[in-house]
């Protein structure tokens, strides 16, 4: 799929560190340094329903990690799928009488333009599920080939659904259950039934195994395929997009904090049984954005959308101010008085005096500006010491006000002047 147009970033003297962010499977802070290329997967958009900050807020952080990596003079490859067939985009086409490739579409569009105005870097690989369907079934062939997949008889449709062994991949490949959440077994039987399991399918082997590939029922979208006509399960089109277009073992798999589990847990469990490599160095997650006293979710509908907060008049730019006022794994609540506070910020930092001091010999180095950006974010993406070096900056004024504005524009992606 076409992504979106890339943010020209300014090229900076010098040269970050590698950056340290926290590993969710270790439980601690790890050096995010590949040894050429940083590669990377995001769990992109279920496309059936507007982007909203804590869409906006996940894609930002990675796109700050990658301003790193890129300041720090690594290459990035950098993939993203899009969940563009599955049972909540299925449910809302019904429920609001569109087709569902329309809904789809509409909203991946929406997307893009969501991500464009926010300057968010796209994907170099920008991949629909829809166009690996059958890279995805000979995937499933594959691990029930090898014993770690099985059918469940399904009287309903018109072949069988299967399963992943759990039990089995662990015997089988590098991975097991519960290694990257740290979870025990009631939590992990909780999230499962919550987001998108079936832990009471008669049939299973084992109540968290789940599902590869959904045998087609009557009135389902389904494709002909070696197992049969159906569609994928979720968690097998991650890890199927990230191993074609990444390879083995890559730099950081990142996404929300919802996704930790089941969804990254299992697709790096596919991962391994598929290609006997773990799935990512780094199992990295951003926290979750509440509102209205709940976590912001298209199917509770307690959404502040990106495309009305422009459409409103809101600059994109403060859209970003505001959530890097939060650190990125911290859970919050959006409330408008982070849309006031951001606003005040870039006025100030617009304000063409800004950044040239009142008085010269107490000016602040631009270059001394620049190293505690750097230090800041290299430091597990730490947004909102980096936005008080700026404002500390902005009081004091420094030596070369265009270096200053450089920094803010490739490290943070707020573009001062044009
Ligand atoms: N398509 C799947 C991933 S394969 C999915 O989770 N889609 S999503 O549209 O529900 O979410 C897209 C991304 O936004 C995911 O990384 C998810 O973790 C993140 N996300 C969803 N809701 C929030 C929230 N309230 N705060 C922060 N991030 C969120
Ligand atoms: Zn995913």
């Amino acid at each position: 799929m076409r992504a979106w147009i890339r943010p020209e970033i300014p090229a900076l003297p010098g040269h970050s560190n590698p950056p340290r962010i926290f590993d969710t499977a270790s439980q601690q802070l790890v050096e995010a340094a590949p040894d050429d290329v940083a590669r990377l997967y995001v769990c992109g958009i279920t496309p059936y329903d507007a982007t909203h900050l804590g869409h906006a807020n996940t894609y930002l952080t990675y796109d700050l990690l990658q301003r790193v990596w890129l300041d720090a003079g690594y290459r990035v490859h950098y993939a993203q799928n899009i969940t563009d067939i599955d049972d909540p985009l299925l449910e809302r086409a019904i429920a609001t009488g569109v087709d569902w490739r329309e809904l789809a579409d509409e909203q991946i569009e929406l997307f893009r333009q969501d991500m464009a105005c926010l300057s968010i870097l796209p994907p170099d690989d920008y991949v629909a599920v829809t166009e690996m369907i059958t890279e995805i079934a000979e995937a499933v062939c594959i691990l029930l080939d090898r014993g770690i997949a099985y059918r469940v008889p399904t009287p309903d449709a018109a072949g069988d659904d299967i399963y992943f062994d759990n039990r089995a991949a662990e015997r089988a490949a590098p991975w097991r259950l519960g290694e990257e959440s740290n979870l025990d077994s009631a939590t992990m039987l909780q999230f499962f039934a919550e987001r998108g399991g079936d832990p009471d399918r008669e049939g299973k082997r084992d109540a968290l195994d789940p599902l590869l590939w959904r045998a087609s029922r009557d009135g389902e979208p389904f494709w002909p395929s070696r197992v049969g006509e159906g569609r994928p399960g979720w968690h097998i089109e991650c890890s199927v997009i990230a191993l074609k277009h990444l390879g083995l073992d890559f730099t950081v798999q990142g996404g929300g904090s919802d996704l930790v589990f089941p969804h990254h847990e299992l697709s790096a469990g596919h991962a391994a049984a598929l290609s006997g490599h773990p799935l990512a160095r780094v199992y990295s997650h951003a926290g979750m954005i509440a509102y209205q006293g709940e976590k912001m979710s298209k199917s509770l509908g307690n959404l502040v959308k990106v495309s009305e907060l422009r459409a409103a008049g809101v600059d994109p730019r403060v859209i970003r101010l505001a959530l890097l006022g939060h650190h990125y794994r911290s859970d919050w609540e959006w409330t408008d008085a982070d849309l006031a506070a951001a606003t005040a910020r870039l006025a100030a930092w617009q304000d063409p005096a800004a950044l040239t001091p009142a008085d010269a010999s107490h000016a602040l180095s631009a270059a001394g500006v620049l190293a505690e950006l750097r230090d800041a974010l290299a430091d597990d993406l730490d947004a909102p010491t980096a936005l008080a070096v700026v404002d500390n900056a902005l009081s004091h004024g420094v030596d070369d006000p265009a270096l200053a504005v450089a920094a803010v524009d490739a490290l943070l992606g707020v573009r001062l002047r044009n």
